[in-house]
């Protein structure tokens, strides 16, 4: 790695070592820039690895488990208020090495099975390091809230060399999106729900669990259908073929 004092990289190469670990934020310096410019070149990698992955499996697989993405910075304020929540110093140090969702990237599925399948193959990625997973949606958190998140460690390409900087990954079906969106801007954020209106929340969060499930069922029927039609198909045009042979032989 270039150690050159002026250029970006010692910079990053910095905040690896701690040097900045101990400073407060300031989110109108020029830290705060820099660090913002290693979440969102990490999530423009991440993006591109998803949206080739998605081209790849549409082009070689007919398989499209993605309906969208999206990305998002956290807001500074959100940050600070993160680390006041996890009763932590507003320093850089923490910053960097306890929020873990200043990146976000969200893949909004089909299916619950697609959500799984994208996660087995998001593990086999060679470069990018999986820190931790929690699965809402084996186990939903007591307020209905279902997803399937993934904290990544994605490299960076620069100047100086590697760097590898968090991203968190939200997998979800379009249902849980629809919930989740609507229950953020109602309760999430917003103490003034009554009990009333948090338990009609957790309610439908069930509800919509059973129509993934019921839809799911659906899908999976559909699919052994065409699978078996596939064998028939395969099967026919092998007799169909033998049959041919044995012509040609009489012939
Ligand atoms: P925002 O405004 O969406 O960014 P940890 O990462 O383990 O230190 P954290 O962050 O609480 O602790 O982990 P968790 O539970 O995995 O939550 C991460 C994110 O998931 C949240 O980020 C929300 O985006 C989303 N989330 C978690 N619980 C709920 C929920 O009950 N309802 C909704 N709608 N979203 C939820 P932030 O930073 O809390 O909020």
């Amino acid at each position: 790695m270039i150690q050159n004092e002026n250029n970006e990289g010692e910079y990053l190469i910095r905040i690896e070592n701690s040097l900045v670990r101990d400073e407060f934020i300031d989110i109108n310096d020029q830290n705060f820039e820099k660090m913002m410019f290693l979440y969102n070149s990490a999530l423009k990698e991440i993006k591109t690895k998803i949206e080739i992955l998605q081209d790849e499996l549409k082009i070689f697989s007919d398989y499209e488990p993605i309906e969208y993405i999206t990305t998002r910075i956290k807001k500074p304020e959100t940050i600070l208020e993160k680390l006041k929540r996890k009763n932590l110093a507003l320093t850089y140090g923490n910053m960097f090495q306890e929020v873990n969702d200043i990146a976000g990237i969200r893949l909004v599925c089909n299916f619950k099975k697609d959500v799984y399948k994208l996660v087995e193959i998001i593990e086999d990625f060679q470069d990018v390091r999986i820190l931790n997973r929690k699965d809402y949606m084996k186990k939903p958190k007591k307020s209905g809230y279902m997803s399937y998140h993934l904290i990544l460690e994605v490299p960076v390409n620069f100047s100086s060399g590697i760097m590898y900087v968090k991203v968190e990954m939200q997998l979800r079906t379009l249902a849980m999106d629809f919930w989740a969106s609507l229950e953020h801007k109602l309760k999430y954020k917003n103490s003034n729900i009554t009990k009333a209106e948090s338990n009609n929340l957790i309610k439908y969060a069930k509800v919509i669990n059973n129509i993934d499930e019921s839809i799911l069922t659906i899908s999976n029927r559909l699919e052994k259908e065409k699978n078996e039609n596939i064998l028939i198909e395969t099967a026919e045009s092998r007799n169909e073929n033998q049959t041919k042979k044995k012509i040609f032989f009489k012939l």
